[in-house]
């Protein structure tokens, strides 16, 4: 019996600063209730989906910062986005900035998490990779403050039994680190999730404008072949507060190939039927880590070509 799990990927067009989260949410519903409609048992919202990505400009006030931010999650204004995966049935990832108070201390966190088909969090992910800066960058048409927002995420990579296979999540920037990829392969996670906000315009690399696209499919192919997964990219697209992200969500199978993709910048849903049993021949010949991956023996061959300043790195 194949395990076929049908995913939605639900790629958000702009969220202005001005729309409310009430108005977000009804956005999310839609698109939800279109999944169900096509018979997908899970949809994939991208990274903040509550909210502009604010990382994108400069906030110094505390509670303005703060207003960005879920200090609990369901909250009033995401319940009835859990109400309606009850009600049809349909599990959901969600990015969002998350407020926690831990080791009694208020935290912030670029998180997700995985909901399933009841209505329950199954798990949850808080960002490691933070691109960006930690302190405004004067001249630069606008910001990349994640750095500054955001704690690196401290749970790790995990992979959880849901949906009939084995998930994992991941966040925006993480998706360009291999070790993101590799650390649920090694986990034997058949479907890893994410979402992302990506500028056209890398203040910092400008040279790579024109590759923003190319590079956004480029890491999430190779980690899905590389590991025998599927992988699932779901943009906030278009122009969002004068920044003009890449969009091109995607559902990508673990051979890499793209199965289907986004071809607006605004709110528009995609689904696959994803065979998970797709992932088992990967994963038990060409990407066997058992039988032929060996981290044993490469500082070794670091060592030979004399790159021992890559050892200390
Ligand atoms: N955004 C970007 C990303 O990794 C970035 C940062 C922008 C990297 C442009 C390279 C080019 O897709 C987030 N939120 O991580």
């Amino acid at each position: 019996m194949p395990r076929i799990l049908t995913v939605g990927v639900a790629q958000l067009g702009p969220i202005p600063r001005s729309q409310s989260r009430p108005e977000v949410v009804a956005r999310l519903i839609a698109m939800m209730e279109d999944a169900a409609r096509m018979g997908c048992d899970l949809i994939v919202y991208p990274e903040a989906a509550l909210t502009a990505f604010f990382p994108h400009w400069t906030i110094t006030d505390p509670e303005e910062l703060d207003s960005f931010f879920e200090a609990a999650m369901p909250n009033n204004t995401a319940q009835p986005l859990f109400n309606a995966a009850r009600r049809l049935k349909i599990g959901f990832h969600l990015g969002y900035a998350e407020l926690a108070v831990e080791d009694g201390r208020k935290r912030r966190f670029n998180t997700a998490i995985l909901v399933g088909k009841d209505g329950e969090i199954i798990g949850k992910y808080r960002k490691i990779h933070l691109p960006g800066y930690d302190a405004p960058r004067p001249g630069e048409p606008f910001q990349n403050l994640e750095k500054m927002y955001f704690e690196v995420g401290n749970l790790g990579f995990r992979v959880w039994e849901a949906f009939g296979g084995r998930i994992g999540m991941m966040i925006c920037n993480d998706r360009r680190w291999p070790e993101a990829y590799r650390v649920m392969g090694l986990q034997g996670a058949e479907m890893m999730l994410l979402g992302y906000n990506t500028p056209v315009h890398n203040p910092a690399m400008p040279e790579t404008d024109d590759l923003g696209n190319f590079h956004n499919h480029l890491v999430m192919q190779a980690g899905a072949y590389q590991n025998g997964s599927f992988v699932v990219g779901a943009a906030k697209a278009g122009v969002e507060e004068g920044v003009d992200q890449i969009g091109q969500s995607c559902i990508i199978a673990p051979s890499g190939e793209i199965i289907t993709q986004c071809t607006t910048l605004g709110d528009e849903l995609q689904v696959a039927r994803c065979d998970l049993d797709l992932c088992n021949s990967y994963k038990a010949s060409i990407f066997n880590f058992a039988r032929h991956r060996r981290p044993e023996h490469y500082g070794l061959i670091i060592e030979r070509t004399g790159s021992g300043s890559v050892l200390g790195r």
